[in-house]
């Protein structure tokens, strides 16, 4: 991908640990890097086919000084965030926050703090069978469309499935979600789990009844294996109620691991 680059943007602005700092002050520069299709803009000579690096040097200068954080850290995320949410032709930025004069009684050129986000496209699948099952779905769609950390969102129909596992329950009613998100498999992990806690979800018995349930099917092309977070599902190509809404919304997704598309596991599953 095509990248703008901003080098040294310098900043006076009030972040540390120690209250003298926030008092006094100091320089701060940026470095940010944009990835941004440009081939439009490049065969076009115009600025609205791209994106303003004035307007986003204001942005920059805009999150450095209005708010006092203490870390380094805190101002790349917010700064990274302000880019990804205020120019949507930005699929990823790294930023670079550098503090040259920073309070180390050694002598040194710069700390900084490096980070890199951007939008990943996710498939999240949703299900209840407990209480008001449409509703609690509705209300977690709204909250994921209200995430200021998530874009794009599309739900599939909702339907009506038998229970899978433990079958001594009611029908449940399941969909899916497609959209994009600037958090990481885990920070998004945490809001469906936040999602799931609004909806008052208790955790009695192992694939039992649910108010709701929120589990990540597919992230970009990531393959993750840890004790909290297993991406793509593990058991997504033997669930009719996960397949068939997430091939509504993206039948030519190829399951990183299987190496098939969603379309071809619904045909294999429904074959079987
Ligand atoms: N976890 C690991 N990977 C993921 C992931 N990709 N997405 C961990 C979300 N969570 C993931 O989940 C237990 C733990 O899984 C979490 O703490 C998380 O760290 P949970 O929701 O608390 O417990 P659970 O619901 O009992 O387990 P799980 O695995 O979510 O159950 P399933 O596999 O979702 O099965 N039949 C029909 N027709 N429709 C359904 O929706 N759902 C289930 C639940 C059973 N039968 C069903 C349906
Ligand atoms: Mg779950």
């Amino acid at each position: 991908m095509d990248k703008i680059c901003i080098d040294e943007l310098k900043i006076f602005a009030h972040h540390g640990v120690f209250e003298h700092e926030n008092i006094n002050g100091q320089n701060f520069y940026i470095n940010a890097v944009l990835s941004v299709d440009t081939e439009k803009a490049g065969m076009h000579d115009d600025l609205a086919d791209s994106v303003d690096y004035s307007a986003v040097c204001a942005l920059l200068n805009k999150v450095m000084t209005a708010n006092t954080f203490r870390l380094i850290e805190a101002a790349a995320q917010t700064a990274a965030e302000a880019v990804l949410s205020e120019f949507p032709q930005v699929k990823n930025v790294e930023i670079e926050v550098r503090k040259p004069e920073a309070p180390i009684d050694m002598e040194f050129r710069s700390v900084s703090v490096k980070i890199n986000r951007g939008w990943h496209r996710a498939v999240i699948a949703l299900g209840s069978n407990k209480g008001d099952s449409r509703g609690y779905i509705e209300q977690a769609v709204a909250q994921l469309c209200s995430c200021s950390h998530i874009r794009g969102v599309r739900c599939s129909e909702l339907i009506v499935t038998k229970p899978y596992g433990y079958t001594e329950q009611d029908d449940f009613l399941n969909g899916a979600v497609m959209c994009e998100t600037m958090l990481s498999p885990h920070g998004l992990l945490e809001f469906c789990q936040s999602v799931e806690n609004s909806a008052n979800r208790t955790r009695e018995i192992h694939w039992g009844p649910r108010t709701l349930d929120l589990d990540i099917i597919l992230y970009d092309d990531e393959i993750i294996s840890e004790p909290d977070l297993i991406v793509p599902h593990p058991d997504m190509h033997n669930r009719q109620f996960v397949l068939g809404p997430v091939a509504q919304l993206a039948p030519y997704y190829r399951h990183p691991v299987l190496g098939a598309t969603v379309a071809q596991l619904l045909e294999r599953l429904n074959k079987n």
